[in-house]
């Protein structure tokens, strides 16, 4: 390791120590000692933190039923992938279930410890991993959720995102070398116009841009992007341009640079941006460059980014004629083992057995033909998980809340679907507003990039301490994203209808139905 690791050593804070002691992707060679002990008996520091480097995460909430955060890269899986992970949560009846998350990825629930070797061999054999989905690793990398379906897409991310995947977890097995950040990395790759990826909210991001008067593909790149509970920034031009070649290689290099000189004495100040901040961008250009061994390109002109975001739920045509794909919304991204079985099997049935995951915690299913589309729209899992939800509930979006999150100071999936179905009772919308939830300040729920942000929160009501949220708004996605702002603060949660519907009546067009009395 490096040099500023050696320097700052005096100011270790506790996370770096328990690194320092023991690097977190050891555990792995410890599962089948860890399932015969029991999580009780376990060292309390490989299972509350060290375990999360094999995507394991003790739950407080929820003591001795673990969540398991798999590596979906691009968000792409095979229909046998998908009823592996349906047969893990099916195991812990009312216990189990999955869901999607705002990073195109599954995390499933319920997981006992004493199942974890049989559980991981069960992974490995259908190509799929968890490794070092949490604490200071990288997280999933986000590509384009109809990469290489989408006829208007300038560039089909899949193998690029599985490439980088591939680098950073050594094809799955775990890598050492970046299993030591300073804190946690998201990496994203957009390959259409509408930017699906939401490219601006990460650590390091790939836009489309063309050279040589539109010649010549490539990507400008973006940096440090995050949100956390003391910062949030959209991420910034780095003023380099790279061909899609060059794309794993940069990624090495950054993540490189990030390990060996980000910042580690205070965790609050360790993600990429304060790193930035401190160099300033033309010295983090510059050792990118010396990692790389060669000079960046400048950033081309302007991005390919000029569409307005696309949610992807209801039927399109592929750019292969005769197939479409279809997204179904997935309400607040929850699946149970039974959902996900059948989901892989109208997978299967219908088009070629690939399912897709979009950052909206939706699903698409994809390679459709046109002769068995009919068909497929009759299926009764369309009534739960439609091609065509109302105009609320088809763009909202939750973190997991209270019920399995201890950072949480409010309960959100469960009472966003709530409250959405009570507004679109007594709302006409003429248009979807996208209103997400986050449960707390550390934004997994992303409220900056939605139309109408609600970050949990505790606040008083008749001289009691309630459950509340901060509102958010003005979150631009697709073209010209850029983040929303805390308009209001410390709305109580059982007040928070009458103050949606009129957000929603003053700012986004709604109108309140006619209530028709019944007299006589
Ligand atoms: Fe997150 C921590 C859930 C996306 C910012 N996040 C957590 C933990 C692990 C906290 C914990 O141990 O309980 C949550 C697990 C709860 C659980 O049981 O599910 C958690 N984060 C999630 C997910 C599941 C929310 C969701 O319902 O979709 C998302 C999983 C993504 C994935 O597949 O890897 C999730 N988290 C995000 C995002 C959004 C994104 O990446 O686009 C963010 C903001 C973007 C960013 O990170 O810059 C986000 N999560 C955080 C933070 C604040 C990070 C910071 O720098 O301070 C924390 C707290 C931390 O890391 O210390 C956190
Ligand atoms: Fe948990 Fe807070 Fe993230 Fe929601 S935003 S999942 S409550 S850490």
């Amino acid at each position: 390791m490096t040099d500023t690791a050696t320097t700052t050593k005096t100011s270790l804070n506790k996370f770096e120590k328990f690194k320092a002691e023991k690097d977190g992707l050891a555990v792995k060679e410890e599962i089948d000692k860890f399932a015969s002990l029991g999580w009780e008996a376990m060292d309390e520091t490989d299972r509350d933190h060290r375990l999360k480097w094999m995507g394991v995460f003790f739950r407080p909430v929820t003591p001795g039923k673990f969540m398991m955060r798999m590596r979906i890269p691009n968000g792409i899986l095979t229909s046998n992938q998908m009823r592996v992970l349906a047969a893990v949560v099916q195991r812990y009846g009312d216990d189990g279930s999955a869901d999607i998350t705002t990073r195109q990825n599954i995390q499933l629930r319920g997981i006992r410890i004493e199942d974890l070797p049989d559980i991981l061999n069960r992974l490995h054999a259908v190509g799929l991993t968890s490794v070092q989905s949490g604490m200071d690793n990288v997280r999933n990398i986000t590509g384009d959720p109809i990469a290489g379906l989408d006829a208007d897409e300038l560039y089909d991310t899949q193998k690029l995102v599985q490439q980088i995947q591939d680098m950073l977890t050594n094809k799955g097995e775990g890598n050492p070398e970046f299993t030591n950040l300073p804190r946690k990395f998201n990496i994203a790759i957009a390959g259409g116009r509408d930017n699906s990826v939401h490219a601006e909210i990460n650590d390091l991001a790939f836009v489309p841009a063309f050279k040589e008067e539109n010649k010549v593909f490539g990507f400008n790149i973006l940096v440090g992007g995050f949100f956390s509970a003391k910062r949030c920034e959209a991420a910034i031009p780095l003023n380099a341009w790279v061909s899609p070649e060059e794309v794993v290689s940069v990624c090495r290099a950054v993540l490189e640079v990030y390990r060996d000189h980000g910042l580690r004495a205070n965790r609050l100040k360790s993600r990429l941006m304060w790193l930035i901040d401190e160099w300033g961008l033309e010295k983090f250009r510059s050792e990118i460059e010396k990692r790389l061994g060669k000079s960046l390109l400048p950033a081309a002109l302007k991005d390919e980014i000029d569409w307005e975001k696309r949610d992807h739920i209801g039927v399109y045509k592929q750019k292969q004629p005769g197939l479409n794909y279809v997204g179904l919304h997935i309400p607040v991204g929850r699946l149970y083992a039974e959902d996900m079985f059948e989901i892989a099997s109208l997978a299967e049935v219908y088009g070629s057995g690939e399912i897709r995951l979009t950052v909206e915690q939706n699903i698409i299913i994809s390679n459709i033909p046109d002769s068995r589309l009919a068909t497929f729209l009759t299926e009764n899992l369309l009534e739960r998980f439609s091609i065509n939800p109302d105009l609320l509930t088809r763009s909202l979006v939750s973190c997991t809340g209270a019920q399995f999150c201890n950072f949480a100071l409010i309960e959100t999936k469960n009472r966003a679907l709530a409250m959405v179905k009570a507004l679109e009772a007594e709302l006409i919308l003429t248009s979807p507003v996208r209103i997400h939830w986050t449960g707390c300040p550390n934004s997994c729920g992303q409220p900056q990039v939605a139309d109408i942000g609600l970050m949990g929160t505790k606040t008083r009501k008749n001289g009691k301490t309630v459950e509340g949220v901060d509102i958010y708004m003005g979150g631009k996605v697709g073209k010209d994203a850029h983040l929303g702002t805390c308009v209001t603060k410390g709305i109580p949660c059982e007040d928070l209808q009458s103050v949606l519907r009129q957000l929603l009546i003053e700012n986004f067009g709604a109108r309140l139905r006619e209530v028709v009395t019944v007299t006589g």
